[in-house]
């Protein structure tokens, strides 16, 4: 049986990654932190495990902030694959707290792959990194693919840069199998609420039942290449099922423009987006990536893998699952 350990289980594609490890018989083992909350509501999520299967998965304290806590959990676990998927994920919040988001997402890449070194596992695991399509920030050519530089416009993107290249350079100095997947944007009913495409389909649900009244955003002018999570979590674990260790862009190849999404989410609860939608400048970032789109030909050539849930298909089943969820929770108050 193979043993996965998992930096990020809590988060949208942790819990994705997790349902179809557990699926194909792994070990799972995840990193949480501590929270008051205690909210693991996208574990309980997962629906395609058998409750055996479930009880494969094992949670452990710990923090990409604490060498000492991820030093004894890989000692102690002993995985083939480690999946690299924690970090401060979002862009704007970047601007209002860059050394934070360094810290986790730089430095934190540095503290696992040491952690993996002195834990004596460098030529037993697989290791993935979640590197982002933010990296590429001010476009100056397109499609973005595998060779293109680098020019990112966010202290979450410079962090990510950073991260991206600590993998190459310890696949390179030490022989460790290592993979960045540079994925563009995944969405799914289980995104955070923050990010725009999911704060757009709970709005649009939540206006059609009556709950809100209008949605303030920020940029609409921005394009996004958007795809499904659940298959973006699968080309994760496919870059580690291959002979050698390598790069990927994972992508759709379609862009749309945040408004594209908006007049899409709110036409599926028969509503004109124009009348609830209202601007707010706070949402405006200090520099902005534009208009991104991925040329994917590489990840299709090489791992067979190809992305089948498209824009409108993703913009529908997302407000279908928020419209679900609001309905069931007013059944039940
Ligand atoms: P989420 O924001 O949904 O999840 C982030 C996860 O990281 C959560 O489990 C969170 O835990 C955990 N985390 C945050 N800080 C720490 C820390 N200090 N120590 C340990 N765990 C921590 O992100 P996604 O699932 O959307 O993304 C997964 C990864 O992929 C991230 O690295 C993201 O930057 C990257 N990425 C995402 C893309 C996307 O479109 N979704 C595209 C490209 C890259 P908690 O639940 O406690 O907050
Ligand atoms: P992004 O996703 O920054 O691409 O990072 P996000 O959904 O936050 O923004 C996408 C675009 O929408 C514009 N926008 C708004 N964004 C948010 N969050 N809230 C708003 O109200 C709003 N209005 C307009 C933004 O300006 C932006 O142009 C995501 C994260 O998952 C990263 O972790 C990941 O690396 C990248 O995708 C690829």
């Amino acid at each position: 049986m193979k043993k996965a350990f998992i930096t990020g289980i809590t988060g949208q594609d942790g819990s994705y990654l997790t349902e179809f490890l557990l699926s194909k018989g792994y070990e799972v083992h995840g990193l949480v932190r501590r929270t008051s909350s205690m909210d693991r509501s996208r574990i309980d999520l997962m629906m395609d495990v058998t409750e055996e299967q479930r009880k494969k998965m094992y949670l452990h304290y710990g923090d990409l902030g604490d060498s000492n806590s991820l030093s004894r959990l890989l000692s102690e676990t002993r995985p083939d694959e480690v999946y690299n998927l924690a970090s401060q994920s979002h862009v704007r919040v970047s601007f209002d707290m860059p050394e934070f988001t360094t810290d986790i997402n730089a430095t934190g890449t540095i503290r696992l792959l040491e952690a993996i070194r002195s834990a004596g596992l460098i030529h037993k695991v697989r290791y993935y990194q979640a590197s982002s399509s933010e990296m590429f920030g001010k476009i100056v050519e397109s499609p973005l693919r595998e060779t293109t530089q680098f020019r990112p416009r966010s202290p979450y993107a410079c962090s990510k840069v950073f991260a991206h290249f600590a993998t190459v350079n310890y696949r390179d100095a030490y022989g460790l199998f290592a993979c960045n997947g540079i994925l563009f944007n995944h969405e799914s009913p289980r995104r955070g609420e923050n990010f725009v495409t999911r704060k757009i389909t709970l709005s649009a649900a939540r206006i059609k039942l009556g709950l809100q009244e209008s949605l303030s955003l920020g940029n609409l002018n921005a394009c996004r290449d958007w795809g499904y999570a659940k298959e973006y979590a699968e080309s994760m674990w496919q870059m580690l099922q291959h002979d050698t260790p390598d790069d990927y862009v994972i992508a759709t190849g379609e862009s749309h423009s945040v408004q594209d999404f908006v007049s899409e989410a709110f036409a599926a609860v028969d509503l004109d987006w124009r009348d609830y939608v209202t601007f707010d400048q706070r949402l405006i970032r200090a520099s902005e990536v534009d208009d991104i789109i991925g040329d994917p030909s590489k990840a299709q050539r090489v791992l067979g893998w190809e992305a089948k849930v498209r824009f409108s298909e993703l913009v529908n089943l997302m407000v279908e699952a928020d419209l679900d969820r609001h309905k069931m929770s007013n059944a039940s108050s």
